[in-house]
């Protein structure tokens, strides 16, 4: 629902960009009433339609992409297994991470492998800001990364540009 009223909200301000920019441009002020060589440049096209109507559902399909991008995507959430007394979790890296909701246990190390498929670049590098670790990851390879968390909360990992991005979700024991 509230997805839908952010979709309806967005094209609304659309429709009311372009209504507001056709006015402007079709306004009968006195400068553009006196046609003259450097009002060229601001001449109204007049496009035709399906090019009008392409142009607004290309930007709603954008504006679609980009809101299932940061709200719509599902996540895939995994508990941390224990094993010999730290929490393990293997997560894939291949368009994002595989899961990209990791559920650990407050107080207790946690072990974290990021085995790199995807030789996107902008998957070099894990950032977790909050346990100051910041590291590479070669393609091809499981690199591990080790921390333990003294607070209950939610911590981002992301990549290099904070583009692909997952929670590591730490809950009371
Ligand atoms: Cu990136």
């Amino acid at each position: 629902m509230k997805l839908a009223a952010i979709s309806i909200g967005a094209m609304l301000s659309i429709l009311q960009m372009s209504g507001s920019a056709n006015a402007q441009m079709g306004g009968g002020s006195p400068m553009q009433m006196q046609p003259s060589t450097s009002d060229r440049t601001f001449r109204q096209i007049e496009q035709p339609l399906p090019i009008k109507v392409g142009v607004v559902l290309g930007g709603l399909t954008l504006i679609g992409a980009e809101l299932w991008w940061f709200l719509g995507r599902k996540q895939q959430k995994q508990q941390a297994i224990q094993t010999n007394g730290v929490q393990e979790v293997l997560v894939t890296v291949d368009g994002g991470y595989r899961p990209d909701r990791v559920v650990v246990n407050n107080g207790e190390p946690v072990r974290l492998s990021f085995h790199r498929l995807d030789s996107n670049s902008c998957l070099d590098e894990v950032l977790i800001p909050d346990f100051g670790i910041s590291t590479r990851l070669p393609v091809g390879q499981t690199t591990t990364v080790e921390f333990t968390p003294k607070q209950v909360g939610e911590y981002a990992f992301t990549c290099g540009m904070r583009m692909f991005r997952g929670v590591i979700e730490v809950t009371a024991t």
